[in-house]
């Protein structure tokens, strides 16, 4: 399966760092910061540059916490399918930026806009904030809604 990753970064106030997504796959929806894993990196190093690359901040791998994987299936469109690694960072150096492809934004977490983020991230995100580490299956439709899901236990 596709490898890819997500890196959501807070501040000293707790809040979250969240960044719309101007184009590709997710535009128009707020997320954190990640993409596909490339050949000769590993997941971590491929979290930390994304990072780097989408919101002009700087966390060394090392500093990156796992926080579990998110697999996605689209029945019509296999292709798509990808498992998302997810990490989080407490503090971060260099300043966020709005790139070609992101425009970040510190968020408190009791107002994250579910309404405009992928539909799953309310089963999971609530949860990572809290420090927990997940693991789910997401099975996406034609009309591109969740038909199905699943929690994976001790995975
Ligand atoms: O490189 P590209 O822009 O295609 O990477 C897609 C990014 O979107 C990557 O960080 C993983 C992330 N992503 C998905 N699906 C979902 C999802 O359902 N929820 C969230 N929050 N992020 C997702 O690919």
């Amino acid at each position: 399966m596709r490898q890819c990753t997500l890196v959501f970064v807070f501040n000293q106030k707790k809040q979250i760092l969240l960044a719309m997504k101007k184009r590709g796959f997710g535009e128009g929806k707020w997320n954190g910061a990640g993409g596909k894993v490339e050949d000769g990196e590993t997941i971590i190093q491929a979290a930390s540059r994304e990072l780097a690359e989408e919101t002009g901040i700087s966390i060394a791998p090392e500093k990156l916490e796992a926080r579990g994987v998110l697999h996605f299936h689209f029945s019509s469109k296999p292709e798509w399918n990808q498992d998302v690694n997810v990490f989080v960072s407490h503090g971060y150096t260099g300043s966020f930026e709005e790139t070609e492809e992101m425009k970040p934004e510190w968020f408190d977490t009791d107002k994250i806009p579910f309404d405009t983020m992928w539909e799953d991230d309310i089963y999971w995100l609530p949860r990572v904030i809290e420090g927990e580490k997940v693991e789910f299956e997401f099975y996406f439709g034609d009309d591109g809604l969740i038909e199905e899901y699943a929690e994976v236990y001790g995975g």
